[in-house]
């Protein structure tokens, strides 16, 4: 899929970035220019947001919270293409010691713990030495669309818009790992990046993969979002890709990989992000004894993105309704739209194919007749697993994958 002159351009950036000294940012003190809208509403209570452009490398964002930054992406920017931009690629961080700039040039990937000989790589070693790999996937936050849970639950309210996919260029996991040698009685390696709490008792951010998980070739140490290094914000300069599996793993900023021969017993792999161990996460509000277990693989979704709820639409001419969709840890095998007038589900033409951990674009032609259409749009995976027609639910508020649906008047 991914071509080698894509590759190379991807990497000429990068090191051209790390000969110039890498990025260096002000956050902050930027003034607003004219902008078409300020502000927002999500579909839910207290969905307000301001629309900023004040992030460094980032345009029109909503804004959840500012430090450490919560930025939403707008949903219509998921209509533009099957790339989310990296300058509206939505950003989440736990910890608000963030460096402001990193020099790219005297910046240090650790790998140490449970390994033959603990290895630092500058950028230059990775960009020059390994491999380069390259694949598409979506970034998408366990708690992507909370703000739609109900009952509601404590946490970032996002919308739908903490998600994003990108092509991402790096090199292997594995190569890096095997480089160092893993030692036997090896069971997980931890990832760690540069931030860091205010206080010092707040538990650094740091999360954990099975070694096999770690060695899949799939899981990749990423310098290039898009062919272009990455924001800041997105965890300039390498971050962790772990495709099909929630952002939480991600690690952005990553300079520490520690092999470790015991479970990761941290704070963030073993209090936090946890969910119900039943069907697609789902428990009743209330209920409890349910067992728990670190959030993982994610679920198949699909979204309208030409349409949005209670818009006007032509009646009795055709019309091309268009969305996006992913399988989750695997491809998407079909979209299929319902027009709840009893005609059932009928199959969309899906688009081009990135490859599996991608958005897809999907599209169908409809004729409304005058009146309210209710709309709605269903994605299987490859493994036959579909979206549910009832939202999943649980305390986290994580997982949300409910068969989505508008409704729109012709006239
Ligand atoms: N270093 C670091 N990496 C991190 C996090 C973090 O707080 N610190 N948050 C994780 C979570 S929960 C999410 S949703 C993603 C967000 O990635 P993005 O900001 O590039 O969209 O980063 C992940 N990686
Ligand atoms: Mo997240």
């Amino acid at each position: 899929m991914a071509n080698d002159g894509e590759i190379d351009r991807a990497r000429r950036r990068t090191l051209h970035t790390l000969a110039t000294g890498g990025v260096v940012l002000a956050v902050g003190g930027v003034t607003r220019a004219w902008s078409a809208q300020l502000a927002t509403t999500l579909p839910f209570q207290g969905g307000e947001r301001d629309i900023t452009n004040s992030f460094p490398q980032k345009s029109d964002m909503l804004l959840l919270r500012s430090r450490p930054p919560l930025l939403e992406t707008p949903f219509s920017v998921f209509d533009h293409g099957v790339f989310t931009p990296n300058d509206q690629f939505y950003v989440r961080w736990h910890l608000a010691n963030i460096p402001t700039s990193v020099d790219g040039a005297t910046f240090r990937l650790n790998v140490r713990g449970h390994v033959r000989s603990p290895v630092t790589f500058s950028l230059s070693d990775l960009l020059t030495k390994f491999r380069p790999m390259q694949l598409a996937a979506v970034n998408q936050c366990s708690g992507n669309s909370r703000g739609l849970f109900d009952a509601r639950v404590p946490g970032a309210q996002w919308g739908n818009g903490a998600m994003g996919n990108a092509l991402w260029t790096g090199v292997s996991l594995r190569d890096i790992l095997d480089h160092a040698g893993i030692q036997r009685g090896a069971v997980q390696a931890r990832f760690n990046g540069l931030e860091t709490g205010v206080l010092p008792t707040t538990p650094d951010f740091m999360k954990s993969l099975d070694i096999d998980h770690a060695r899949d070739g799939e899981v990749m140490i990423a310098y290039a979002m898009n062919g272009k290094p990455l924001p800041l914000l997105n965890g300039f300069p390498l971050r962790l890709v772990v495709p099909g599996w929630y952002s939480t793993y991600w690690v952005k900023m990553l300079n520490d990989i520690e092999i470790l021969a015991q479970p990761d017993d941290n704070f963030w792999m073993t209090k936090a992000y946890l969910i119900p161990d039943t069907p697609n996460a789902n428990v009743v509000p209330g209920q409890t004894g349910v067992k728990m277990v670190p959030i993982n693989r994610m679920v198949p979704r699909s979204f309208f993105t030409s349409l949005t709820d209670a818009q006007h639409v032509p009646a009795g001419r055709p019309l091309i309704v268009r969305g996006i969709a992913f399988g989750g840890d695997t491809g998407v095998r079909s979209v299929q739209i319902s027009d709840g007038a009893g005609t059932g589900w009928r199959e969309a033409r899906l688009g081009r194919n990135h490859g599996k951990y991608s958005f897809i674009r999907w599209e169908v032609q409809l004729t409304p007749q005058a009146g309210p259409l209710t709309l709605k749009v269903r994605a299987t995976n490859s493994a036959g697993v579909s979206q549910p027609e009832k939202a999943n639910w649980n305390p986290g508020g994580f997982m949300r994958n409910v068969v989505e649906s508008i409704t729109v008047t012709a006239s």
